[in-house]
């Protein structure tokens, strides 16, 4: 009796330590090592690992190998990725609010930025993606964009004149060229480089932090600060995934998304610093344009064609605008 009690025992101790079958999780980063993205979201895959006991086992692919991102929010979206760092601006096209933060000078500021995104204004945001297959764990930094070229510095809209810029894919940002008086190219990030140096657009625009990082500097020699867009980047898991997530862990991966994003802006303010620095030593000439809101009024038009095309997000806009 005793021998078999003792046997039944083990058989159920060694059931109850089989271990479940470790979930990986494979996830979408565009920047490469180093970058304060790639750092945070490197972080998040750690914490989550080592908070579900291996339960869940995320897998940062960098350098957007796993593809550009209009591709990858599709795999996100249909399962095929599990999670991700998405800047909002090409999510647009699939997310319509999203659109919104894409519009020119919308946010005054990161720090206002910041407190939008935090607020109920951003959970209408994370509530618009959760309706297409994405869940919005956090929010990221990605400071202001503003156009840089090879052929001379932007100081009035006037100087758009003829340059061909690469834009993301947004038709949002195709009109917003237009309106400068640019041409306009969607491509994808990682093509840039090259179109730069063969000639094939003339600029493009982008913060401080990924004009330095992708080399664009190298070739583009003329920074103009127009700050026209300042857009926030998520971590998003895939709803699929989220689905098949027990409350448990999802309460682990959502704090752990938090604590990345705290890592992430405070990484971020600091190499904004260092990639301004880094591009000015190499040569690039950074200039401040003559009048900044000769650069508001010429994309202004792209708010009423917008608006005309979703009057329902209206609102959004104004609470937007209406926050300190
Ligand atoms: C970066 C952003 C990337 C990507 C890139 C681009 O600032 O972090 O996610 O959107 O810009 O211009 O394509």
């Amino acid at each position: 009796m005793t021998f078999t009690r003792f046997a039944l025992s083990g058989a159920l101790a060694a059931l109850i330590a089989v271990p479940a079958v470790a979930e990986d999780w494979r996830g979408w980063n565009i920047h490469p090592e180093g970058y304060p993205n790639t750092v945070a979201l490197e972080s998040f895959a750690k914490d989550v690992a080592a908070k579900t006991d291996g339960r869940i086992e995320p897998t940062v692919y960098n350098n957007g190998t796993l593809g550009d991102q209009p591709d990858a929010i599709e795999q996100v979206r249909n399962g095929g990725l599990d999670f991700a760092n998405f800047n909002m601006g090409p999510m647009g096209q699939i997310v319509p609010a999203t659109n919104v933060m894409s519009l020119p000078f919308i946010f005054r500021d990161v720090d206002q930025m910041h407190r939008v995104m935090d607020g109920p204004v951003g959970q209408q945001f994370s509530d618009a993606l959760a309706k297409e297959g994405l869940v919005a764990l956090s929010w990221f930094d990605s400071g202001s964009r503003s156009f840089y070229n090879t052929k001379r510095p932007i100081k009035t809209p006037a100087d758009m004149d003829g340059l061909k810029f690469r834009v993301m894919s947004n038709d949002l940002y195709v009109e917003m060229v237009d309106d400068l008086g640019g041409n306009a190219t969607p491509m994808a990030y990682g093509e840039v480089y090259q179109s730069l140096k063969t000639g094939v657009i003339d600029g493009a625009e982008n913060n401080y932090p990924s004009f330095e990082s992708s080399n664009h500097y190298e070739v583009a020699k003329y920074y103009s600060i127009t700050n026209h867009l300042i857009i926030p980047e998520c971590i998003c898991v895939s709803t699929a995934t989220w689905e098949a997530t027990s409350d448990e862990d999802k309460a682990i991966v959502t704090q752990a998304a938090i604590d990345a994003a705290v890592l992430q802006r405070d990484l971020w303010s600091k190499r904004e610093m260092e990639s301004r620095a880094k591009v000015e030593a190499s040569g690039v000439e950074i200039n401040e344009v003559d009048d900044p809101k000769a650069f508001q009024d010429a994309m202004a038009p792209v708010y009423a064609g917008f608006l005309k095309s979703n009057p329902d997000l209206e609102s959004l806009v104004k609470e937007i605008q209406a926050t300190e």
